[in-house]
């Protein structure tokens, strides 16, 4: 049984730039329906009992669990995303990780620029993301559920770009949040930690 997990802030926490609306919408409404459909979908199957990231990895190559994948996926997505972001947050990294983002980007500003041209250019419903792969940090985008983990990558930072993630609070501005996301939401203590676990 998978259970939602809490949002690590409270839902007015990251006003004036995700509002509350936005973030009951998201978590109670569309993450929540992911758990349910996952729990739903794996009853009596295989996969029940199966802890989150080692479903994700086996259905991803079972062409029958199409279903399962996409659910299990946006689960940890979700889970993934809610931390990536704090109130108060922003600004740059520090440390390690902000040396091995000029070691790979040149400099911030253009891991900012690649990372936000990601968000924008996914087509449709995806994600943006910081991954190590094995030997650098890479900006890529994935669409709907996908996500680093199946194409061996590790994720270090993630934005959901998914209509419903901003469309209350930006509308179609997608460009907007990825900027607003960045410069006001960003947590880069968690993005060093993924960055730590590589
Ligand atoms: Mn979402």
């Amino acid at each position: 049984m998978h259970i939602l997990s809490e949002l690590p802030y409270e839902k007015t926490a990251l006003e004036p730039y995700v509002s509350e609306a936005t973030l009951s919408f998201h978590h109670e409404k569309h993450h929540s329906t992911y758990v349910a459909n996952l729990n739903k979908l794996i009853k009596d199957t295989d996969y029940e009992g199966i802890e989150l990231e080692q479903l994700i990895m086996r259905a991803a190559t079972d062409l029958n669990a199409g279903g399962i994948f996409n659910n299990a996926a946006q689960v940890w997505n979700h889970t993934f995303y809610w931390h990536c972001m704090k109130p108060q947050g922003g600004g740059r990294p520090s440390g390690e990780l902000a040396a091995q983002i000029e070691k790979d980007f040149g400099s911030y500003e253009a891991f900012a620029e690649a990372f936000k041209q990601a968000g924008a250019t996914q087509f449709g419903s995806g994600w943006a993301w910081l991954v190590w792969d094995g030997s650098r940090l890479k900006v890529t985008k994935t669409p709907n559920a996908d996500l680093p983990m199946v194409h061996g990558e590790h994720a270090i930072l993630t934005c959901d770009v998914w209509e419903h993630a901003y469309y209350l609070d930006f509308q179609n501005r997608r460009p907007a949040y990825l900027d607003t996301f960045l410069e006001s939401l960003v947590n880069w203590d968690f993005a060093a930690e993924n960055f730590n676990k590589r």
